[in-house]
């Protein structure tokens, strides 16, 4: 089954309806990391994960023109020939009516490929503007599945907040959608300290795919995910921070235990990543109660409560604040 396959079971028709249209999304964070697909194609995932949206946005607007596509990123005009570009068409191709061209213009707060998924909060801003454009008000549960075929980690930033994504049986992926956990705990900060802002050298779908193929230690980090994505949940319902911090931070290195096992092996650490992993662990020793998460990219976040911010931006000088 391919991606236009699924596509015509959830959209109604593909008349635009209007020739200007916006949408906006969220970065998100996972605290249970999506790694490893079942199927490639469809960005259908094989352990459930699950994310904190945090107030950072990518913002994109549409609009219809009927000569060639024009990808704008942060107000510079790019070649259709990089990647960012071909990736953003291809996507679009899924949905374009015959003859119709676009111009798309897309505004990221935080760096763009350096691990910060800035790819989920695209793709999940551009589902916004494309459901807008053809006016289908379809229900938030669909929009997350559309978003999961432009990226996985797409699907967890149509909400904000504490969000699941459901691994789902169905080869089609239809109960593979992700869904806003009902909590009112907003005692949770993750601040993002900044090592690089590189592009990464290794993009994260290719290194979840060398992960899966080819490390042993890889199904070990799968079983351990649907334990730990239980357990978050239940810290969650809970309001448990210690318990929320120690197993996120865990699942996060168990991840990238994987892709140092990996053949070839990869490793999204740089030293100043290591040096900022160790300061957490003593911070923690000296009662500080901090603990980390890592994606595909060197930057550290430190997982903390809001009451904390001072205390946190006083030991962690390189905190970045992107606003
Ligand atoms: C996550 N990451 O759960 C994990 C942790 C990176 C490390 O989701 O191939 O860019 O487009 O589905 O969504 C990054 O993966 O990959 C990611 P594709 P995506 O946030």
């Amino acid at each position: 089954m391919n991606k236009k396959e699924i596509i015509k079971k959830i959209i109604p028709h593909l008349n635009p309806k209007k020739n200007h249209s916006k949408g906006i999304a969220p970065i998100n964070i996972a605290l249970c990391k999506y790694w490893g697909k079942r199927n490639i194609e469809l960005n259908l995932p094989v352990s459930p994960s699950l994310s904190l949206s945090l107030p950072y946005y990518t913002k994109t607007e549409i609009i219809l023109n009927d000569d060639k596509d024009f990808i704008y990123l942060n107000d510079v005009l790019l070649s259709n020939e990089n990647n960012f570009s071909k990736r953003l068409i291809n996507y679009l191709d899924l949905f374009r009516p015959k003859n119709t061209f676009f111009t798309i213009k897309t505004y990221n707060e935080i760096p763009t490929g350096a691990g910060l998924a800035s790819s989920a909060s695209g793709f999940a801003a551009l589902v916004f503007a494309i459901n807008d454009l053809f006016e289908w008000n379809l229900k938030k549960k669909y929009l997350t599945i559309l978003a999961r075929l432009g990226s996985g980690s797409a699907s967890r930033s149509i909400y904000e907040g504490f969000v699941e994504w459901n691994v789902g049986k169905k080869d089609d992926g239809m109960d593979s959608y992700a869904s806003k956990i009902d909590t009112n705990w907003e005692e949770i900060e993750i601040s993002v300290c900044l090592c690089s802002d590189n592009e990464k050298s290794v993009s994260s779908t290719e290194g979840m795919n060398r992960s899966s193929e080819t490390s042993k230690f890889f199904q070990t980090f799968v079983m351990q995910s649907y334990e730990d994505f239980d357990d978050i949940k239940n810290a969650i319902a809970e309001e448990n921070f210690k318990k929320l911090g120690i197993i996120s931070e865990r699942n996060a290195l168990q991840m990238h235990s994987t892709m140092i096992t990996s053949s070839p092996g990869f490793c999204y650490f740089i030293p100043e990543t290591i040096k900022i992993m160790n300061h957490v662990w003593d911070s923690r020793k000296n009662g500080l109660d901090v603990y980390m998460t890592m994606d595909a990219g060197p930057n550290v976040k430190l997982i903390h409560r809001k009451k904390d911010n001072q205390l946190i931006k006083k030991e962690f000088s390189n905190i970045t604040s992107f606003l």
